[in-house]
């Protein structure tokens, strides 16, 4: 008996001993195929450096010169490097990944794994990319005639319709301005805008996504990014209410009931600015206390002999002022801050480029000298900062940790520089009192620009998910885009508008293809990166009123500058909530900054809005851009129920 029982137990110890040899064998090749992965996505990265270094370049040299040759190398560029990064692409598929211990590494395998647009066969592909490179070359060259002088036709939107928007009173002259600009850029682009849905949305299915909607959300990787942006919404939304309300009320009493209703959506073309995306241009006969001082800058600007050289080197003195680093030499050589008048074609709009080299970062951008292009100038070098911040992160991290964060950046930057406090410091606004009434001049101002941005940015995307996902289809390309600006953002176009017309395609990342959705969330957590910039810098404190979160400028701060360097510094290595953590000790995106820093704003409005008895919200517009066929089919449509669902409960 004794006998069988130690034979027995001999037994189940060499079956043991198999199966733990056998374990220890699997564990190791494990191992060994991880290491494997480890090396080759060590050459694969360096590989993929090269590979969007020659394809930037490629656009660099495009986008900075509208050529025919330079559109052909351009397509030849991207298709060879479309083929290159498919074939790596089998091979990095070829790896079991997912089974990988260290998810540092498995990370960049799943990040890797999202081939993109060289998914598509090489003729789709090509297709793909010119219908943007028609699309964007249409809005580049586009121009239009002079409202006073019809002979005069070479108005580009940089600078000349920009700058009638900036400072025109005319409103039959912004009307004319306005239907021109949308004629040239927006209504050229319907046919090429359908033929790039088709095909980016091939690329997606490719890439194992239902549209394009839900690739691009996918770059904010948590599954109910929508909901929370519709969240975000609802909290901001009264907020933009009371502003709405009272731009509307001075409109009105500047232009006449005849054009702007007491009750109705806003005429878009009366914003100053010709997308009606900020409104900082209205400040100067709107400013709740018009006796107060001036905040704006621009005059000083030009009157101190700023060069568009002085304001990128203002800008970057900032930077440093905080302990982050300095344009590189590279930089200077190579950027264009200022637009080429040999005649050449240019995308003038404002981008900051990586080169993917470590060293070739530049701007390009038309700088005018003004108080607007001083402050796009620090956000454009806030992409600098950030690439440069994260270049010795592996090729496939070297991006924001959401691309909200990246373009918030330089917009954190201008938070303190747009501060009467640092404006001063500067020489750019002289001496004033620091009562009540300019703060609320300054939080108004700050307010037309920021408030009322959201709603924009908001709807730009969702008009875009619509169409990716069949919701929209092109018959109701303008109807829907219209129906989102009058329901979320409160405002009408100036005349009749119909399927002959494509306004999208008159905004610069419709006719580009770049998505829009990253603004409105820069715009909500630049408020929460400020507000934890200030407290490092000791310049805010709720409980102290002299403190205020508006006032705060974190100038030479490098207690404040460690810690955005910190979170810069890992690029898109972490999910975005690590990141922000480690800036704000949050993990959610919320709209308490802006509250917070608007709040007291929001109480003057209110009070403001009730003295004179302002309508709050808007009843339908009485322009039409909807037939009554295309209303009676939207009634109970996709779209209906989207529109009810992300813009918070329905204004009247
Ligand atoms: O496009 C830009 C930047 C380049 S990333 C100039 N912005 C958006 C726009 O102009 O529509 C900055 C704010 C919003
Ligand atoms: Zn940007």
């Amino acid at each position: 008996m004794m006998f069988k029982i130690v034979v027995e137990l001999a037994l189940v110890g060499a079956i043991a001993s198999v199966f733990i040899v056998a374990a220890q064998g699997r564990a190791q090749e494990k191992a060994s195929e991880e290491a494997a992965g480890r090396n080759y996505m060590r050459s694969l990265d360096e590989i993929m450096a090269k590979a969007r270094n020659k394809k930037t370049l490629a656009s660099w040299a495009y986008e900075s010169n509208i050529t025919d040759y330079n559109q052909e190398q351009q397509l030849q560029v991207s298709l060879e490097v479309a083929e290159e990064e498919k074939e790596y692409w089998k091979e990095t598929m070829t790896y079991l990944w997912h089974e990988f211990e260290d998810e540092d590494l498995k990370r960049q395998f799943k990040k890797y794994s999202i081939l993109g647009s060289a998914a598509l066969p090489e003729d789709l592909n090509q297709r793909l990319i010119n219908a943007i490179n028609r699309m964007q070359s249409t809005y580049a060259k586009a121009t239009i005639c002079d409202y006073k002088n019809r002979d005069k036709c070479d108005l580009h939107v940089e600078p000349e319709v920009t700058n009638i928007f900036a400072s025109s009173n005319d409103a039959e002259e912004l009307k004319y301005t306005w239907l021109e600009w949308h004629k040239a850029a927006g209504a050229p682009s319907r046919q090429d805008f359908t033929e790039y849905v088709q095909m980016d949305n091939e690329a997606a299915k490719l890439n194992g996504f239902d549209s394009v909607a839900e690739w691009w959300l996918s770059e904010y990787e948590e599954s109910d990014s929508e909901d929370q942006f519709a969240a975000l919404w609802s909290q901001v939304k009264p907020l933009y209410l009371q502003i709405h309300a009272y731009v509307r009320r001075h409109l009105r009493l500047k232009y006449g009931e005849d054009v702007v209703s007491a009750k109705g959506p806003i005429p878009a073309h009366l914003l100053g600015n010709i997308w009606a995306q900020t409104w900082g241009n209205v400040e100067k006969f709107t400013r709740p206390y018009p006796n107060k001082q001036d905040v704006d800058v621009t005059e000083a600007l030009i009157s101190q002999n700023y060069t568009a050289l002085k304001m990128f080197k203002a800008a970057e003195e900032f930077f440093t002022s905080l302990n982050l680093t300095a344009m590189p030499p590279l930089f200077w050589e190579r950027s264009i801050i200022e637009k080429p008048d040999d005649g050449r074609d240019m995308v003038c709009h404002a981008s900051a480029w990586d080169f993917f080299d470590g060293e070739d970062f530049r701007i390009k951008q038309c700088t005018e000298i003004t108080k607007a292009f001083f402050t796009t100038t620090h956000h454009e070098m806030g992409h600098i900062q950030y690439y440069l911040q994260y270049k010795d992160q592996p090729t496939i991290y070297r991006a924001g940790a959401n691309p909200g964060f990246h373009e918030a950046v330089g917009d954190v930057i201008s938070l303190s520089v747009s501060t009467p406090k640092h404006l001063r410091k500067m020489g750019l606004l002289e001496d004033g009192p620091d009562d009540l009434e300019s703060n609320i001049n300054q939080l108004y101002k700050m307010g037309l620009d920021k408030i009322v941005f959201l709603p924009f940015g908001y709807i730009l995307d969702l008009f875009r998910y619509g169409v990716f996902r069949g919701i929209t289809s092109p018959e109701d390309y303008n109807c829907h885009f219209w129906q989102l600006r009058e329901t979320i953002q409160g405002i009408e176009p100036p005349a009749t508008r119909t399927e002959e017309d494509f306004d999208p395609a008159a905004k610069y990342h419709i006719a580009s293809d770049v998505e829009y959705m990253r603004y409105y969330v820069s715009y909500i957590v630049q408020f929460q990166f400020h507000r934890s910039l200030c407290q490092l810098a000791g310049e805010y404190d709720p409980s102290d009123s002299s403190k205020l979160l508006s006032n705060c400028d974190i100038y030479r701060s490098t207690a404040a500058g460690n810690a955005l360097g910190k979170m810069l510094q890992m690029g898109a290595s972490k999910p975005w909530p690590d990141a922000m953590e480690v800036l704000t000790g949050q993990r959610k995106m919320d709209a308490s900054g802006v509250l917070e820093y608007f709040q007291p704003l929001y109480q003057w409005l209110k009070q403001e809005n009730e003295r004179t008895g302002e309508h709050i919200g808007w009843e339908s517009s009485n322009v039409q851009f909807c037939t009554p066929e295309q209303r009676s089919y939207m009634a109970n449509s996709d779209f209906s129920e989207k529109l009810s669902k992300y813009s918070g409960a329905l204004v009247d």
